[in-house]
Protein backbone atom coordinates (compact mmCIF):
# COMPACT_ATOMS: atom_id res chain seq x y z
CA UNK A 1 0.00 0.00 0.00
CA UNK A 2 1.40 3.36 -0.62
CA UNK A 3 2.07 6.07 1.98
CA UNK A 4 1.19 9.84 1.97
CA UNK A 5 3.70 12.02 0.98
CA UNK A 6 3.84 15.76 0.91
CA UNK A 7 0.97 15.40 3.25
CA UNK A 8 -0.64 19.22 4.19
CA UNK A 9 -0.17 20.12 7.63
CA UNK A 10 -0.18 23.60 9.57
CA UNK A 11 3.14 24.28 9.03
CA UNK A 12 2.84 24.53 5.40
CA UNK A 13 3.20 27.60 4.55
CA UNK A 14 -0.15 28.10 2.17
CA UNK A 15 -3.55 29.72 2.00
CA UNK A 16 -4.68 26.47 4.07
CA UNK A 17 -8.10 27.06 3.02
CA UNK A 18 -7.19 27.09 -0.88
CA UNK A 19 -4.86 24.38 -0.34
CA UNK A 20 -7.60 21.99 0.95
CA UNK A 21 -10.39 23.04 -1.35
CA UNK A 22 -7.57 22.16 -4.29
CA UNK A 23 -7.14 18.52 -2.39
CA UNK A 24 -10.41 18.23 -1.65
CA UNK A 25 -11.12 18.61 -5.63
CA UNK A 26 -7.96 16.57 -6.36
CA UNK A 27 -7.96 13.72 -4.03
CA UNK A 28 -11.60 13.86 -2.93
CA UNK A 29 -10.07 14.35 1.27
CA UNK A 30 -7.56 16.01 3.38
CA UNK A 31 -6.76 16.24 6.75
CA UNK A 32 -7.19 18.91 9.34
CA UNK A 33 -4.85 18.05 11.70
CA UNK A 34 -5.79 19.00 15.60
CA UNK A 35 -9.55 19.81 14.65
CA UNK A 36 -10.70 18.53 17.76
CA UNK A 37 -8.61 19.88 20.73
CA UNK A 38 -7.40 17.37 23.66
CA UNK A 39 -9.74 18.51 26.26
CA UNK A 40 -12.55 17.88 23.64
CA UNK A 41 -11.33 14.40 22.89
CA UNK A 42 -11.48 12.90 26.49
CA UNK A 43 -14.68 14.49 27.03
CA UNK A 44 -16.12 12.21 23.94
CA UNK A 45 -14.14 9.63 24.92
CA UNK A 46 -15.44 9.28 28.94
CA UNK A 47 -19.23 10.03 26.70
CA UNK A 48 -17.82 6.63 24.88
CA UNK A 49 -16.61 5.09 27.81
CA UNK A 50 -19.69 5.21 30.29
CA UNK A 51 -21.89 3.18 27.68
CA UNK A 52 -22.92 0.57 29.19
CA UNK A 53 -20.81 -2.54 27.30
CA UNK A 54 -24.20 -4.90 27.08
CA UNK A 55 -26.22 -2.89 25.11
CA UNK A 56 -27.37 -6.11 22.41
CA UNK A 57 -26.78 -5.64 18.22
CA UNK A 58 -29.53 -3.21 17.39
CA UNK A 59 -30.77 -2.22 21.33
CA UNK A 60 -30.93 1.29 22.45
CA UNK A 61 -28.80 3.82 24.79
CA UNK A 62 -31.40 6.18 25.08
CA UNK A 63 -31.71 7.64 21.68
CA UNK A 64 -28.49 5.88 20.72
CA UNK A 65 -28.82 2.90 18.67
CA UNK A 66 -25.83 -0.51 18.39
CA UNK A 67 -26.41 -0.69 14.54
CA UNK A 68 -23.67 -3.25 13.99
CA UNK A 69 -25.09 -5.98 13.72
CA UNK A 70 -25.31 -6.33 9.76
CA UNK A 71 -21.53 -6.39 9.25
CA UNK A 72 -20.07 -7.53 12.67
CA UNK A 73 -16.62 -6.47 11.63
CA UNK A 74 -17.32 -3.08 11.99
CA UNK A 75 -17.01 -3.00 15.69
CA UNK A 76 -19.40 -1.57 17.74
CA UNK A 77 -21.23 1.02 16.08
CA UNK A 78 -23.18 3.55 17.82
CA UNK A 79 -25.58 5.23 15.19
CA UNK A 80 -27.04 8.71 16.04
CA UNK A 81 -24.67 9.57 18.61
CA UNK A 82 -25.33 13.23 18.39
CA UNK A 83 -27.88 11.98 21.10
CA UNK A 84 -24.74 11.01 23.52
CA UNK A 85 -24.82 14.16 25.04
CA UNK A 86 -23.15 17.39 25.11
CA UNK A 87 -19.50 16.75 23.96
CA UNK A 88 -20.83 15.30 20.96
CA UNK A 89 -23.64 18.25 20.02
CA UNK A 90 -19.99 20.52 20.13
CA UNK A 91 -19.23 18.43 16.35
CA UNK A 92 -21.93 19.74 14.50
CA UNK A 93 -20.70 23.30 14.06
CA UNK A 94 -17.19 22.74 14.99
CA UNK A 95 -15.27 25.51 13.81
CA UNK A 96 -12.56 23.20 12.52
CA UNK A 97 -14.56 22.28 9.27
CA UNK A 98 -18.11 23.67 9.61
CA UNK A 99 -17.38 26.59 6.75
CA UNK A 100 -16.10 23.66 4.68
CA UNK A 101 -19.05 21.56 4.92
CA UNK A 102 -21.33 24.69 4.12
CA UNK A 103 -19.12 25.38 1.00
CA UNK A 104 -18.91 21.61 0.07
CA UNK A 105 -22.77 20.15 0.33
CA UNK A 106 -24.83 22.94 1.82
CA UNK A 107 -25.82 23.84 -1.45
CA UNK A 108 -23.92 27.29 -1.45
CA UNK A 109 -25.34 30.44 -3.38
CA UNK A 110 -28.45 28.85 -3.80
CA UNK A 111 -32.26 29.23 -2.76
CA UNK A 112 -31.73 25.89 -0.48
CA UNK A 113 -28.79 26.52 0.92
CA UNK A 114 -28.00 25.01 4.14
CA UNK A 115 -26.55 21.93 5.80
CA UNK A 116 -27.89 18.53 7.32
CA UNK A 117 -26.08 15.66 8.95
CA UNK A 118 -28.03 12.53 7.52
CA UNK A 119 -25.70 9.98 10.09
CA UNK A 120 -23.65 10.19 12.81
CA UNK A 121 -22.15 7.50 14.44
CA UNK A 122 -19.23 6.60 16.71
CA UNK A 123 -17.32 3.51 16.10
CA UNK A 124 -15.05 1.57 18.25
CA UNK A 125 -12.84 -1.62 16.70
CA UNK A 126 -10.68 -3.93 18.15
CA UNK A 127 -8.41 -6.69 16.77
CA UNK A 128 -9.20 -7.88 13.37
CA UNK A 129 -11.88 -5.62 12.68
CA UNK A 130 -11.92 -3.89 9.75
CA UNK A 131 -14.35 -1.92 7.03
CA UNK A 132 -15.03 -3.31 3.41
CA UNK A 133 -14.49 -1.16 0.42
CA UNK A 134 -17.13 0.92 -0.67
CA UNK A 135 -18.62 3.83 -2.96
CA UNK A 136 -16.02 5.02 -5.44
CA UNK A 137 -17.51 7.40 -8.55
CA UNK A 138 -18.15 4.85 -10.56
CA UNK A 139 -22.33 4.58 -10.95
CA UNK A 140 -22.43 6.33 -7.76
CA UNK A 141 -25.77 6.74 -5.98
CA UNK A 142 -26.74 10.68 -6.28
CA UNK A 143 -26.69 10.61 -2.21
CA UNK A 144 -22.98 10.68 -2.47
CA UNK A 145 -22.18 12.38 -5.54
CA UNK A 146 -19.06 14.58 -5.85
CA UNK A 147 -19.59 17.62 -8.30
CA UNK A 148 -17.97 21.15 -8.77
CA UNK A 149 -19.77 23.29 -11.29
CA UNK A 150 -19.69 26.82 -12.74
CA UNK A 151 -17.54 27.66 -9.52
CA UNK A 152 -19.36 25.54 -7.00
CA UNK A 153 -19.28 23.03 -5.28
CA UNK A 154 -22.06 20.67 -5.42
CA UNK A 155 -21.53 17.61 -3.31
CA UNK A 156 -24.27 15.62 -2.24
CA UNK A 157 -22.51 14.06 0.94
CA UNK A 158 -19.36 15.06 2.50
CA UNK A 159 -18.19 13.14 5.70
CA UNK A 160 -16.15 14.02 8.55
CA UNK A 161 -14.15 11.52 10.54
CA UNK A 162 -12.39 12.39 13.91
CA UNK A 163 -9.93 10.13 15.41
CA UNK A 164 -10.64 9.37 19.39
CA UNK A 165 -7.58 7.61 19.76
CA UNK A 166 -4.32 7.21 17.58
CA UNK A 167 -4.81 5.41 14.33
CA UNK A 168 -1.53 4.39 12.72
CA UNK A 169 0.19 1.53 10.76
CA UNK A 170 -1.78 -1.28 12.68
CA UNK A 171 -4.19 0.56 13.64
CA UNK A 172 -6.78 -0.06 11.63
CA UNK A 173 -6.64 3.02 9.52
CA UNK A 174 -9.13 4.67 7.27
CA UNK A 175 -8.09 3.61 3.64
CA UNK A 176 -9.07 6.25 0.47
CA UNK A 177 -8.22 5.58 -3.28
CA UNK A 178 -7.67 9.22 -3.67
CA UNK A 179 -9.52 10.75 -6.74
CA UNK A 180 -11.94 8.00 -7.01
CA UNK A 181 -14.81 10.47 -6.44
CA UNK A 182 -13.99 11.24 -9.64
CA UNK A 183 -13.84 7.67 -11.59
CA UNK A 184 -15.58 6.47 -14.37
CA UNK A 185 -14.92 3.18 -14.65
CA UNK A 186 -14.70 0.38 -11.99
CA UNK A 187 -11.98 -0.21 -9.67
CA UNK A 188 -10.29 -3.59 -11.77
CA UNK A 189 -10.38 -5.47 -8.35
CA UNK A 190 -13.30 -4.26 -7.11
CA UNK A 191 -15.09 -7.69 -7.39
CA UNK A 192 -12.85 -9.29 -5.46
CA UNK A 193 -13.38 -7.05 -2.44
CA UNK A 194 -16.87 -7.33 -2.06
CA UNK A 195 -16.22 -8.69 1.36
CA UNK A 196 -13.12 -8.26 3.03
CA UNK A 197 -10.18 -5.69 3.36
CA UNK A 198 -9.40 -3.23 0.99
CA UNK A 199 -5.64 -3.42 2.04
CA UNK A 200 -3.84 -5.03 -0.85
CA UNK A 201 -6.39 -2.96 -3.77
CA UNK A 202 -3.99 -1.21 -5.88
CA UNK A 203 -3.91 2.86 -5.29
CA UNK A 204 -4.93 2.45 -1.78
CA UNK A 205 -3.46 5.18 0.79
CA UNK A 206 -3.82 5.08 4.38
CA UNK A 207 -4.23 9.07 5.70
CA UNK A 208 -2.43 8.63 9.17
CA UNK A 209 -4.75 10.07 11.76
CA UNK A 210 -3.78 11.26 15.28
CA UNK A 211 -6.02 11.67 18.23
CA UNK A 212 -8.06 14.58 17.42
CA UNK A 213 -7.25 15.19 13.62
CA UNK A 214 -10.15 14.86 11.37
CA UNK A 215 -10.27 13.15 7.80
CA UNK A 216 -12.52 15.27 5.82
CA UNK A 217 -13.98 13.05 2.71
CA UNK A 218 -16.50 13.51 -0.08
CA UNK A 219 -18.72 10.15 0.23
CA UNK A 220 -18.43 9.42 -3.56
CA UNK A 221 -14.58 8.38 -2.57
CA UNK A 222 -13.73 4.93 -2.64
CA UNK A 223 -13.30 3.80 1.03
CA UNK A 224 -13.14 1.60 3.81
CA UNK A 225 -10.61 0.58 7.24
CA UNK A 226 -7.67 -1.83 7.33
CA UNK A 227 -7.89 -4.42 9.20
CA UNK A 228 -7.36 -3.97 12.81
CA UNK A 229 -3.89 -5.69 13.63
CA UNK A 230 -3.02 -4.64 16.86
CA UNK A 231 -4.15 -6.96 20.14
CA UNK A 232 -4.56 -4.71 22.56
CA UNK A 233 -6.45 -1.32 23.06
CA UNK A 234 -9.22 0.26 20.32
CA UNK A 235 -9.73 2.36 17.64
CA UNK A 236 -11.80 4.89 18.30
CA UNK A 237 -13.79 7.22 15.75
CA UNK A 238 -16.37 9.72 15.62
CA UNK A 239 -17.96 10.49 12.22
CA UNK A 240 -20.50 13.05 11.29
CA UNK A 241 -21.94 13.16 7.50
CA UNK A 242 -23.59 16.41 5.97
CA UNK A 243 -25.66 17.04 3.49
CA UNK A 244 -27.76 19.29 1.87
CA UNK A 245 -30.76 21.00 3.69
CA UNK A 246 -33.27 18.86 2.31
CA UNK A 247 -31.72 15.64 2.78
CA UNK A 248 -33.41 12.98 5.29
CA UNK A 249 -31.70 10.55 7.54
CA UNK A 250 -30.18 7.97 6.17
CA UNK A 251 -31.43 5.20 8.54
CA UNK A 252 -34.79 6.71 9.74
CA UNK A 253 -33.52 7.97 13.04
CA UNK A 254 -35.35 11.52 14.43
CA UNK A 255 -33.45 13.98 16.42
CA UNK A 256 -35.33 14.29 19.53
CA UNK A 257 -37.12 17.05 20.93
CA UNK A 258 -35.08 17.22 24.01
CA UNK A 259 -32.09 17.60 21.88
CA UNK A 260 -33.07 19.97 19.38
CA UNK A 261 -34.99 22.12 22.52
CA UNK A 262 -31.53 22.66 23.83
CA UNK A 263 -29.01 23.46 20.69
CA UNK A 264 -28.13 26.55 20.04
CA UNK A 265 -30.10 27.99 16.99
CA UNK A 266 -26.91 27.41 14.89
CA UNK A 267 -26.70 23.26 15.68
CA UNK A 268 -30.53 23.60 15.45
CA UNK A 269 -30.78 24.49 11.90
CA UNK A 270 -28.21 22.04 11.32
CA UNK A 271 -30.35 19.08 12.68
CA UNK A 272 -33.77 20.84 11.83
CA UNK A 273 -33.20 22.93 8.79
CA UNK A 274 -36.78 22.77 8.15
CA UNK A 275 -39.08 23.38 10.60
CA UNK A 276 -42.24 21.01 10.00
CA UNK A 277 -45.42 23.32 9.11
CA UNK A 278 -48.44 22.65 10.44
CA UNK A 279 -51.60 24.58 11.40
CA UNK A 280 -51.97 26.34 14.44
CA UNK A 281 -53.57 24.26 16.98
O1 LIG B 1 -14.26 3.22 9.49
C1 LIG B 1 -13.67 3.99 8.73
O2 LIG B 1 -12.49 4.25 8.85
C2 LIG B 1 -14.44 4.67 7.62
C3 LIG B 1 -15.89 4.70 7.92
C4 LIG B 1 -16.74 5.23 6.83
O3 LIG B 1 -16.39 6.13 6.16
C5 LIG B 1 -18.03 4.66 6.56
O4 LIG B 1 -18.59 4.00 7.43
O5 LIG B 1 -18.54 4.85 5.45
Amino acid sequence: MATQVGALSSSTSVDLASMRDYLFDVQGFFVIENAVDAGHVEELNSVLDSVPGDIAPGGWWGNVQRADSSEPSKGLELQNVVEAGEPFERLIDHPAWIDYMRRYCGEDDSYVNGLFIDECFAAIRRQGGYLRVHSGGYRKALRGAYRFEHGVFRCAQVNVLVALSDIESGDGGTLVIPGSHKANLPHPQADAHRTGTMDDMVGVVQPVLHRGDALVFCDALAHGAAMRSKTDGERRTVIYRYGPSWGATRSGYRYSDELLGRLTPARRSILQPIVPRVPPT
